[in-house]
C-alpha cells in the first residue's frame, strides 16, 4: 500500500511538557483497531494528549487524523518499524536530516535515531527491525533493506549519551521478557534460519545501543506478544502487543517511568455502545 504522504512541517527539536503519554505497539495499518480504542483514551487517561507508536505503523496518516479528532490526542510520534512504506519514508526523512517530520495533523515520523524530551525526561527513538517474513515479501513492494538498524544509526544513537527511555521496534537480544524469550526460543511460526540470524543481529544492535545509553526503561513492539521484565542491573523492558491483541497500549508516567498496561479489552467491552 502506498500511503501518499506529504510533509506539513519538520522540527529539529521536540520538547513536550507531558507528564504522562501513551505508548502503543504495532498498528499494521489497522484503522479499525484505532477506531475501537481511540474514544476510550479520554475516559482512561484524560490527561494524555500524546502517543508514541513503536513501529509497524504503516497507516494512512490522514485517516488517523479523523480518528483522533474526537479525542484529546493531538500528537502521534512514530518510531518506525520494519513493515513500513520505506519507499516513501526514506526519501522524506532524508530531505529533512535529523528532523521529525509531520505527515498529518497529528502524526510525526521520528528520524533514525532521534532524541526528544518529554516531561523533563530524555527519550531516544531507534527505529528499524529485521523482518522474519522477508522470504514472503517482494523488495520494493512490501519489503525494503531500509528496515535494517545500521552501524551508523547505532553509532549516532550512542553518541548522544545516556537517556532515560529507549523506544525501539526491535527487541533487545537477551531480553528479560519471558513471553518474548519463549517466542525466540521456540520459533512457533517456523521462520527460516537465515531470517532468524538477521533477526538476532538486529536485536544485537538494540542491545549495543541500550547498554551504551543506559536507559532505565526500554519499550518495544515487533514480537507480537506483550510482557515485561528486568535485567539484574534493574533496567526494565516492556514489550507491547500487536493491533487487536492485549497489551497494545501502555501509559507511561514520565516522573516514575512506570508503564501501566490498562485492561483495554475489558474497557472496550464495558463501554461498547448498546445501539448498532
Ligand atoms: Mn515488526
Amino acid at each position: 500500500m502506498r500511503v501518499g504522504m506529504r510533509v506539513f512541517e519538520s522540527a529539529a527539536n521536540v520538547d513536550l511538557p507531558d507528564r504522562r503519554v501513551a505508548v502503543s505497539g504495532d498498528w499494521h495499518g489497522n484503522l479499525g483497531w484505532l477506531r475501537a480504542w481511540a474514544p476510550a483514551i479520554r475516559r482512561l487517561a484524560p490527561d494524555v494528549t500524546t502517543i508514541f507508536q513503536v513501529g509497524d505503523w504503516w497507516v494512512d496518516p490522514v485517516a488517523t487524523d479523523a480518528i483522533f479528532t474526537a479525542t484529546e490526542i493531538t500528537r502521534v510520534f512514530v518510531t518506525l518499524g520494519n513493515h513500513e512504506a520505506w519507499g516513501e519514508i526514506t526519501p522524506l526523512l532524508a530531505a529533512h536530516p535529523g528532523q521529525a517530520v509531520r505527515v498529518s495533523e497529528v502524526t510525526w515520523l521520528l528520524p533514525r535515531p532521534s532524541r526528544v524530551r518529554v516531561g523533563g525526561r530524555g527519550v531516544l527513538s531507534l527505529g528499524g527491525a529485521a523482518s522474519v517474513d522477508r522470504l514472503w515479501r517482494v523488495e520494493g513492494r512490501d519489503w525494503w533493506p531500509d528496515e535494517e538498524i545500521t552501524d551508523e544509526q547505532v553509532a549516532a544513537a550512542i553518541a548522544g549519551g545516556p537517556t532515560d527511555v529507549l523506544l525501539t521496534h526491535e527487541s533487545p537480544e537477551g531480553t528479560p521478557v519471558p513471553e518474548v524469550g519463549d517466542v525466540l526460543r521456540t520459533n512457533p511460526q517456523g521462520w527460516p534460519d537465515a531470517a532468524l540470524e538477521a533477526s538476532t543481529r538486529s536485536r544485537q544492535q538494540v542491545t549495543r545501543v541500550w547498554g551504551a545509553v543506559d536507559a532505565a526503561l526500554l519499550v518495544h513492539g515487533h514480537m507480537h506478544v506483550a510482557g515485561s521484565g528486568a535485567l539484574p542491573d534493574g533496567r526494565r523492558v516492556v514489550a507491547l502487543g500487536r493491533d487487536g491483541f492485549p497489551g497494545n497500549l501502555g501509559l507511561l508516567d514520565l516522573e516514575t517511568l512506570h508503564m501501566e498496561i490498562p485492561p483495554l479489552f475489558e474497557i472496550l467491552t464495558a463501554t461498547r455502545p448498546t445501539h448498532d
